[in-house]
């Protein structure tokens, strides 16, 4: 059980300090993944906390998502970033002046009131939406949270689903590292180094006054994701019209789009309405991502690069996040344990911990970022693919390593995958959220 092996907190402390970062971290309205690196509020960042703060303060929960979605744009679309407007431009770039989206995303249907960006980010929202509603069926049901949010949550997987799938090929397409959530990932070095970077100085880092630059991605990343921003943004934000130099299918992505395809159905039977269309497009998606993207040479989901039409090699835990998804085919889920167990990976010999790129691959950095470093969330989906897949030994063992590291780090944003040694910023929300959601 948790708390054994490590005498140095016990469950009921750490559910203490992971409750007072989320409370020191909460706007009024919503959750700001750190303080002083990212003061406004994230759209898959919002979904793992609402998956924490559901066991103690469920309205909070409820409210993280519903102000999340009340900046949902006409055409279905949930923006990476909603900015708060009491937080100085400077504090964070790229800020509203940058995206511009109620006049430059007018089109695509951007809220006129309030500021967001015009990227998305992977969709935890319906399977959060239905963990909360879960955690206190009474007081969803009288603030009618199921039945508001149905609609929009299903708004939202139809824009994956219909424009962002690129290449036809019946899977959801990220069209910005920051879409995947990974920014850095190596996985993107290929297709990024075809976009022509935006000038130096063309803009400021807000990120490097409170980050540690060997740990954040470099300038040059930068430039590349200013550049395929501003082209997104100057063409309105429209995912036809937009000449994309960066397009990927990446698995983890569409795994838990399908998670949330399987949520919505059991929303949608909740609400008393049909679930078949849920249930059809979870199995489609799902067909999808095993023919496009499981490759049985490395055991591994890889990447697929829709500009250049190849394979991207580079193995990255995206590939493993398949997990999560209900009635994987029982071979590809022994494949991935043993991937995962393996030299690349190495959980439970070299490591406790998933690391978030190849261990063995060239651009393994132990502490920068995406390229190395082992993080919460993604070990938390680890964690329930593992329960998925009818392996609860193995998932306990992660789940006692996951809640040691939260508390020896002090509920850091990213780990050492060796050292566990902390990185990035500290009383980290979804790192607060998910073990606080691990300790119930
Ligand atoms: C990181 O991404 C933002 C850009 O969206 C940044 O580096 O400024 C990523 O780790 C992303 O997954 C996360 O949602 C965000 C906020 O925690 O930070």
């Amino acid at each position: 059980p948790a708390g054994t092996a490590h005498p140095g907190w016990t469950p009921a402390g750490l559910l203490r300090r992971a409750r007072r970062v989320l409370h020191d971290n909460w706007t009024g309205s919503s959750t700001v993944p750190s303080r002083a690196l990212y003061p406004h509020q994230w759209s898959w960042d919002s979904a793992f906390i609402a998956i924490g703060l559901r066991h103690f303060a469920p309205e909070r929960a409820r409210r993280e998502l519903t102000t999340l979605f009340a900046a949902q744009w006409a055409d279905g679309r949930v923006p990476h970033i909603v900015f708060n407007p009491a937080v100085p431009l400077d504090a964070y770039f790229p800020s509203p002046d940058f995206w511009r989206s109620a006049t430059d995303g007018a089109a695509a249907g951007a809220p006129a009131t309030v500021q967001t960006s015009g990227l998305v980010q992977p969709p935890v929202h319906a399977l959060a939406a239905w963990l909360t509603h879960l955690a206190d069926p009474a007081g969803s049901g009288r603030t009618g949270f199921l039945a508001g949010l149905y609609p929009k949550l299903t708004a939202w997987q139809r824009y994956l689903t219909g424009p962002r799938d690129l290449g036809g090929r019946g899977l959801a397409a990220i069209v910005h590292p920051w879409e995947s959530g990974m920014d850095n990932s190596p996985c993107w070095d290929a297709p990024l180094a075809r976009v022509a970077p935006a000038p130096p100085g063309s803009f400021r880092r807000c990120d490097l006054d409170h980050g540690d630059p060997g740990d954040r991605p470099t300038d040059l990343d930068y430039r590349r994701y200013v550049a395929l921003a501003r082209t997104y943004r100057d063409h309105g934000y429209h995912d036809a019209r937009t000449p994309h130099s960066f397009a990927v299918e990446d698995p983890g992505f569409n795994a838990l789009l399908i998670l949330a395809e399987h949520a919505l159905a059991e929303i949608a039977q909740a609400l008393g309405a049909d679930p078949t269309d849920h249930r059809i497009h979870a199995e489609e998606l799902t067909n999808a991502l095993v023919k496009r993207c499981w490759d049985g040479r490395t055991g591994l989901f890889l990447c697929h690069d829709l500009i250049a039409g190849r394979t991207l090699p580079a193995r990255s835990a995206t590939g493993l996040l398949p997990l999560v998804v209900p009635g994987l085919p029982g071979h590809i889920a022994d494949a991935l344990l043993r991937t995962m167990e393996g030299e690349h990976f190495s959980l439970g010999h070299g490591t406790r911990l998933v690391p978030s790129y190849d261990l063995c691959g060239k651009a393994f950095d132990a502490s920068r970022y995406w390229r190395g470093p082992a993080w919460f969330n993604v070990n938390w989906l680890i964690e329930r693919g593992l329960r998925e897949q009818g392996r609860p030994a193995r998932a306990a063992g992660l789940r006692s390593a996951i809640l040691g590291a939260a508390a020896d780090s002090g509920f850091a944003e990213y780990l050492d995958p060796y050292t566990e040694q902390p990185h990035g910023a500290r009383n980290f929300s979804w790192t607060a959220a998910l073990a606080a959601d691990l300790l119930e």
